[in-house]
């Protein structure tokens, strides 16, 4: 067995300038805050470290550095401190260099780069997969590679459709560099982190067993992750499915209530989406933010627009197409054949007191002139459509990513026309489940089984993609 080491394994983060450094970094440390990231080159100008800890000891260190820009003159300076008939190895060469003046001055960046790729136990080479390996790279790998540190050239934008990664390898083989990995910092693959940590522990031996562990546990993060974001929707959707709110059928009334009931939901739905970016280390309130998810951190479309669930894809039913009441079930008490009314009158058959009261409550307001209402099964496929695919979007979405996040369409159960789950349909029934009702009992054990089922059905139904 390798023995565990005492210190924390050091990397820097080298390469050419504007190449994704530190985007790569962004996306290994899970913080879109760290360092300055730009379209322009010459972004970083300092080096800056981060540390990935496991049960409170710092297992590795990443170094960002500031981009090589001018290797092509700092080669032929390198080679012009050697003095004729001399023997110099490469750290030797890179020593005499950083003792020289011009490392304080022309080589001022260059030289920071070095010292720290010195200071370290490897090298994360950085390149652009979509440029072709120009003299100015070979320069730099072959400067780097003089530094006589373990070096692994991470492929950055291989995903793009201009990436030629064979030259490069090509390249790179030519300079002894023979382990490489791919490794998009906007969006990894789902193994990518594994991929190069387990390509780096070939190079690092005494690392092996602490960079296999930090991936384990990174890995067992996500899951608990996923998990605990699935909790989260299905918690809005019973809140939303068993909201019920009881009206004057007076129509200037009415017509109050439903849109303080939409305002309601919109902003139950805001809640969550706020949570899964927040569980998800993304912010909605920093300078990231206005270009990061959604638009503004919410949703573009609105949620009670017909318009929108036409666009998911999701049947609009009458209620909606006629636009004024739009996501929102007038339940007309006892009187009306409606979704909420069947479905109290199949819970009372089950016989639960809560269940009766309510029931009661009902009868009581179809004398008294009184509706209810309550939210459509169309905005509760929608609900659940779009916060799936934010959980789905945000778990594989680098912290380097800066565009808005978009939904894709994706096979999960079908939301748009399959029945709602069983839970969901029973939370109907229920006004004691919704955290919006004003009268709510969370704890009700019925209430956490059928948050429970929920929950197995959210799972089932993402695993099974
Ligand atoms: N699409 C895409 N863009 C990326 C990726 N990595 C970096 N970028 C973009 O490339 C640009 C440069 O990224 P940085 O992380 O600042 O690059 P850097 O190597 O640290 O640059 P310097 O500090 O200037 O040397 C930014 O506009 C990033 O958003 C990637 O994997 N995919
Ligand atoms: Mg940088």
């Amino acid at each position: 067995m390798t023995e565990r080491r005492r210190t924390p394994i050091r990397l820097a983060v080298v390469g050419h300038t504007n190449v994704g450094k530190t985007s790569l970094l962004r996306t290994l440390t899970r913080d879109a805050g760290f360092g300055e990231v730009s379209h322009r080159p010459g972004t970083t100008r300092h080096v800056e470290g981060a540390r990935l800890s496991l049960d409170g000891r710092a297992i590795v260190e990443l170094y960002d550095t500031p981009g090589m820009e001018d290797a092509i003159a700092l080669l032929e300076y390198l080679d012009s401190l050697v003095r004729p008939g001399e023997r110099l190895d490469g750290p030797a060469r890179i020593a005499r260099f950083l003792d020289s003046s011009e490392a304080r001055q022309r080589f001022e960046q260059e030289a920071k780069v070095l010292r720290q790729l010195l200071a370290s136990d490897a090298g994360l080479y950085v390149l652009d997969a979509r440029e072709p390996v120009l003299a100015k790279y070979r320069d730099e790998l072959a400067i780097l590679a003089l530094c006589g540190k373990p070096l692994l050239p991470v492929f950055n934008f291989v995903s793009h459709a201009g990436a030629r990664p064979e030259p490069w390898s090509e390249a790179l083989a030519r300079l002894g560099l023979h382990a490489r990995v791919a490794f998009d910092s906007v969006a990894p693959a789902a193994d990518g982190e594994r991929r190069l940590y387990e390509s780096l522990a070939l190079l690092l031996e005494s690392a092996r067993t602490d960079l296999l562990r930090l991936v384990e546990s990174h890995e067992q993060a996500a899951v608990e992750r996923l998990q605990a974001g699935r909790r989260l929707i299905a918690e809005l959707l019973l809140d939303v499915a068993a909201c019920r709110h009881q009206v004057s059928a007076e129509p200037a009334q009415e017509q109050a209530a439903l849109e303080a009931l939409r305002e309601q939901v919109r902003r139950r739905e805001q809640r969550c989406v706020e949570a899964l970016l927040a569980l998800h280390a993304f912010r909605t309130g920093d300078a990231e933010a206005g270009e990061l998810p959604l638009v503004d951190g919410r949703w573009e479309d609105d949620l009670f627009n017909p318009e929108t669930l036409r666009q998911l894809g999701i049947k609009v039913g009458s209620g909606m197409a006629a636009g004024a009441a739009a996501g929102v079930g007038i339940d007309l008490m006892v009187g009306g054949i409606t979704l909420g009314a069947a479905a109290v009158l199949g819970a009372l058959a089950g016989g639960g007191a809560q269940t009766a009261r309510h029931y009661g409550r009902r009868l009581l307001g179809k004398w008294r002139g009184e509706r209810e209402l309550t939210v459509d099964d169309s905005v509760l496929r929608l609900l659940a459509l779009r916060q799936l695919h934010l959980l789905d979007a945000l778990a594989r979405r680098g912290h380097a990513a800066s565009e808005a996040i978009r939904l894709l369409d994706q096979g999960q159960m079908d939301w748009r026309s399959d029945r709602l789950p069983a839970p969901l349909r029973r939370a109907r029934a229920h006004p004691a489940w919704s955290s919006l009702n004003r009268r709510h009992e969370l704890q009700q054990p019925a209430r956490q089984g059928a948050l429970a089922e929920l929950l197995e059905e959210l799972s089932a139904d993402q695993n099974g993609r």
